[in-house]
């Protein structure tokens, strides 16, 4: 594997599924196909479950780790070309990445949509500068439209928990105070679609994702229809992703908030979110906290999809 950045990355699904749940009952049975490896962990945005999980990994195939934080004591990056740079930003993107590529055998890259700008967050002109300039195998820790280690934890927390062979799983909108990125709900769906499960998306109308991600998955405006004989409900808020409202809130209906009377139309489903998460605006404290949410169980498995990926790279 040389960069990783969508379900079709991993091959045959069910063999990378199956991979990852013998790498969990084992998961220092690889400690030596990382020595004297080094993996760089570059982040341009927040993280706590990424930067462990991956850092963890890692370490469990006995690489060495370096994170690098841009915008906490690197230089301030230019990443557009053409630019006079005569403000804050004191290297560009352009040299600093064939440097970072120089210190390390792969390379997680963590930078977010920044909704100035719909092509340059849809086209990846980030990640695919340091798969382009960087002379390593690349994988994305969320990027401008994708967060595939996300997704495919999600897919193995999915694996461990079913209850029958071919689950309904409901990728439903919620209501946040501030405008976040399509990353998640994209990567979900993109996997979602190639599992074996009923996939459905629910969302207020204008909220659609794009059509490269969503595909033919139904998707269906009444929430209280969409979680009918649902096994998995999966929450999660994003901003609008259709012109002329790219990056925008479009609504804070409260009343999309995933809460114990809605849980109960479902078939006694789980409840998903990939964290972190705002309490009592996505879902209430009480489906937070039920016996049925998986949201930790959830958060443990990114260690366990990073390092099936992190494998893939070292023995390619
Ligand atoms: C980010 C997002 O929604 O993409 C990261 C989630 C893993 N969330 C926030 O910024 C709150
Ligand atoms: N789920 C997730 O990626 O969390 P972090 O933003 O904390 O890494």
């Amino acid at each position: 594997m040389r960069t990783f950045t969508n379900v079709k990355d991993l091959g045959n699904l069910k063999a990378a599924v199956a991979e990852a749940l013998e790498v969990k009952k084992n998961r220092y049975a690889y400690k030596n196909l990382g020595e004297n490896k080094t993996a760089l962990l570059v982040f341009f945005n927040n993280s706590l479950r990424t930067r462990l999980s991956t850092q963890k990994a890692a370490m469990n195939l006995g690489m060495n780790v370096m994170v690098l934080d841009v915008n906490q004591g690197a230089w301030k990056l230019e990443t557009e070309r053409g630019v006079v740079m005569d403000g804050d930003k004191s290297e560009h993107l352009l040299e600093a990445i064939p440097v970072m590529g120089n210190f390390c055998d792969v390379i997680g890259v963590r930078s977010f949509a920044r909704f100035e700008d719909k092509d340059f967050d849809y086209q990846e002109t980030i990640l695919n500068q340091f798969i382009h300039l960087s002379g390593r195998p690349v994988f994305s820790m969320e990027s401008g439209t994708v967060h595939p280690l996300q997704a495919f934890a999600d897919l193995i927390t999915i694996e461990e928990y079913k209850e029958r062979e071919r689950p309904k799983v409901v990728l439903t909108w919620a209501p946040h105070p501030r405008a976040l990125p399509q990353a998640v709900p994209n990567s979900f769906a993109d996997f979602m679609n190639e599992a074996d499960v009923e996939f459905v998306i629910t969302c207020p109308k204008g909220y659609e994702l794009a059509p490269q991600f969503a595909r033919n998955a139904r998707v269906e405006y009444d929430q209280d229809k969409a979680f009918e004989g649902a096994d998995f409900i999966y929450a999660k808020n994003w901003s609008a992703y259709a012109d002329p409202n790219y990056g925008k809130i479009l609504s804070k209906d409260m009343s999309w908030m995933v809460t114990e009377e809605k849980m109960a139309l479902t078939n006694n489903a789980h409840f998903m979110h990939c964290l972190p998460v705002r309490r009592n605006m996505i879902m209430t404290d009480d489906v937070i906290e039920s016996e049925r949410s998986l949201v930790i169980q959830e958060a443990a498995n990114r260690e366990i999809s990073a390092q099936v990926v992190l494998k893939r790279i070292l023995e390619d």
